[in-house]
């Protein structure tokens, strides 16, 4: 894409409204603007690394064995009215009448909705386990809509829900899902940990959050140091396996919420306590049949019986994490995009658009970029050398690629990464190569 035609509206200064730095970023970058309170469109740039992000989320939850589909953002009322959360939601929950005067709702979860997907459909134990998963659109009218995306009203979640004959069917898929968040966050470049937390509104009795530490995160947790330190599921995991020992090793260490924290067991920890501010990226519940029960979705068992399914659910914040990911990896210039979730892969700085020389080294390298499926942004702007930089500082993408006519006579290019800062000079063939990785 070449910057002279793309859709990029950075801003100068910094908006006052804007009080942490992802935030910040996310404005002056050009990634979101605000529609109103909690409410935002994603600008080109935005919605490239939310795509990005969609995708390795969509990725590990296929891989773990969970089915995609697509649910409605508008749900009838008369389903909340019978798990009876009509009521219990209160003010959070977006309330919308039809020209029939029907009472609609703008979803703030999915429990009701795929429970009676189940029921109309799951009549066998012989159709179980299965997991089902959407990436939707939510609404919540939150109090404090606030830190941008990170407590929207109108967010983005991946919610996958599991149906289990049993109890120990649906630890087994609590167990797949905790796996897939370990892995589905370290691919994303973040150090999520499983923290034992409250259920809150979703209900049910075992439930884990994801949290990544940041000073800003709202969260306050605990947790036993060792966590920091354990490696995730490679991608070698068998999900058809038995995934205890991998949860046990994860879930034996105090790691915990603040409204579960134990005061006294955090203190028997002495120096090995860490405790810290966090985003929660993903949370995680075994409710059992907290909605089938009332709305009656049962199978019939092994032994004839009418069982109700036994159900959890799982969420991740896929909007939320686009500020997470910028939370933990920024500096003073500006965003530093983990390679897995950039939106461009190289940012391409021609020095000197008005010398024939350089743009014809530029483009051609641009076209050989794009050959190679290298997604590449390219400043063919006619401006300072400074404010190109800058720009690229800002946005953040891994690699910069500089090319100017003093180094076009040498024979060699710039490559700059972002994260490093490192700068080498170098052929444009071994640069080529270090990109290409
Ligand atoms: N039905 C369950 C799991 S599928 C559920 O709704 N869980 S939740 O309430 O914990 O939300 C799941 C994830 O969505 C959270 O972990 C968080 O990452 C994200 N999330 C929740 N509220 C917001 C919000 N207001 N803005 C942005 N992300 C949010």
């Amino acid at each position: 894409m070449r910057l002279s035609q793309y859709f990029l509206p950075i801003l100068k200064e910094t908006p006052a409204e804007a009080q942490i730095v992802s935030h910040r970023y996310m404005l002056r970058a050009g990634l979101v603007r605000q529609a109103s309170a909690g409410i935002y469109s994603w600008l080109p740039l935005g919605f490239r690394v939310l795509k990005n992000i969609e995708a390795i989320v969509r990725d590990e939850q296929n891989r773990a064995g969970a089915q995609e589909l697509l649910m409605p953002t508008i749900q009838p009322a008369e389903l909340w009215r019978e798990s009876g959360r009509y009521d219990d939601y209160g003010k959070e929950m977006l309330r919308i009448t039809d020209r029939h005067d029907r009472d609609m709702l703008f979803g703030p979860t999915n429990e009701e909705l795929i429970t009676d997907i189940s029921r109309t459909s799951i009549r066998s134990y012989r159709q179980l386990p299965k997991m089902l998963y959407h990436i939707q659109w939510k609404f919540r009218d939150e109090v404090r809509p606030r830190f941008g995306v990170m407590r929207g009203r109108e967010f983005l979640m991946k919610d996958t829900y599991s149906f289990d004959v049993d109890f120990a069917g649906a630890k087994r898929s609590y167990n797949k899902m905790f796996v897939a968040y370990l892995r589905t966050f370290a691919r994303l470049g973040l150090k999520a940990i499983p923290m034992v937390a409250e259920s809150g509104p979703i209900g049910g009795d075992m439930s884990h959050e994801f949290i990544v530490f940041a000073k800003t995160g709202e969260s306050e947790v605990f947790c036993h140091r060792d966590l920091l330190e354990i490696a995730v599921p490679g991608d070698d995991v068998n999900y058809e396996g038995d995934l205890q020992p991998i949860v046990d090793r994860w879930t034996a260490p105090y790691a915990t919420t603040g409204d579960k924290h134990d005061p006294e067991k955090g203190k028997a920890l002495g120096d090995a306590l860490v405790s810290a501010r966090g985003i929660e990226v993903g949370h995680i519940f075994y409710f059992g049949s907290k909605y089938s029960k009332p709305m009656k979705a049962t199978v019939v068992g092994p032994d004839g019986e009418d069982v109700a399914i036994e159900m959890g659910s799982y969420g991740i914040g896929v909007s939320r994490l686009v500020g997470a990911v910028i939370e933990a990896s920024h500096d003073d210039a500006g965003i530093i995009w983990p390679d897995a979730v950039a939106p461009f892969a190289v940012g391409l700085i021609n020095l000197k658009v008005d010398d024939a020389a350089c743009t014809q080294v530029c483009d051609d390298v641009y076209g050989r970029l794009r050959a190679k499926g290298i997604a590449v942004l390219y400043d063919d702007r006619d401006d300072r050398a400074g404010a190109k930089f800058a720009t690229m500082d800002l946005i953040g993408l891994p690699w910069q690629l500089v090319i100017g006519p003093r180094g076009i006579k040498a024979g060699q290019v710039e490559i700059k990464r972002r994260a490093t800062g490192e700068r080498q000079d170098l052929t444009l063939d071994a640069a080529l190569a270090q990109i290409a990785g």
